[in-house]
């Protein structure tokens, strides 16, 4: 089964929890030790990547070491061109739609392509879009971010990647924003696609997730809390928030 029929078969049954490991906050036996709790706790897959400091080598060697130590589907989340690896199972093949450059909405990914079918990569396509403050990646990627009550903008974009035929929708606050995606715009986005709706960014507690799973996040990711949260009943906590169970 390839990742993306592993992800939509879950999401038909409910809101997934995706955690994301970035290679240059830890190493990678570290990454793998965090990969092994957060599969205890119920996370679905493990995102891997960041906005600055990734190499094809520590993406290579964090896969390696999640795959070893918790068996469970990676998803490449590139943050630029120059890192790939055959290492991983899967990638989100992603479009900025709400960069001010062309090159983050298409020449990245004309970069990558062909060095991506010869390493045959799986690839998820994402329509990518920046909710305000947009942090790192959306200072990186130029993003204009979308703000908090732009609720049909946030729609449009999504609906316009959702017919420009991407996979999946991201909803990206960035990564340690002070305050999540809205729910009331996870709602209007919702309410205007058929595809599978990400929601990430700032989710740090289990009022957040739940807030984001019943707004009708088809899938919840958490990047920041994971990698500091030493509490394995309040992993399982923001976990089971997510999902619902
Ligand atoms: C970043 O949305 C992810 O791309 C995760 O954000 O680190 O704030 O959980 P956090």
């Amino acid at each position: 089964m390839s990742v993306k029929e592993y992800l939509t078969e879950r999401i038909r049954q409910g809101t997934i929890h995706l955690a994301l490991l970035d290679p240059d906050k830890q190493d990678s036996a570290e990454a793998g030790i965090i990969a092994r709790k957060v599969k205890e706790a119920g996370t679905d897959a493990i995102m891997i990547g960041g906005s600055t400091g990734v190499n094809s080598a520590n993406l290579g060697a964090t896969a390696r070491a999640i795959k070893e130590m918790s068996g469970l589907p990676t998803i490449h989340f590139p943050g630029g061109p120059a890192e790939l690896s055959g290492e991983v199972d899967s990638m989100f093949f992603m479009s900025m739609a709400n960069s001010r450059d062309p090159f983050w909405i298409i020449g990245a990914q004309a970069t990558a392509s062909l060095y991506v079918k010869k390493l045959k990569i799986e690839t998820i396509s994402l329509g990518y879009i920046i909710v305000e403050p947009g942090m790192k990646v959306g200072e990186v990627g130029k993003a204009e971010p979308i703000k908090h009550g732009q609720n049909d903008k946030a729609a449009g974009y999504a609906l316009a990647c959702e017919l420009l035929g991407m996979d999946f929708i991201y909803l990206e606050a960035g990564s340690g924003a002070d305050a999540p995606v809205p729910p009331d715009m996870i709602s209007a986005v919702k309410k205007a696609i058929t595809v599978p709706l990400i929601i990430g960014g700032g989710i740090k507690t289990p009022a957040a997730a739940a807030a984001a799973r019943l707004a009708g996040a088809d899938a919840i990711v958490t990047g920041t809390f994971i990698e500091s949260c030493a509490d394995n009943n309040m992993l399982k906590a923001v976990v089971d928030a997510s999902k619902g169970s």
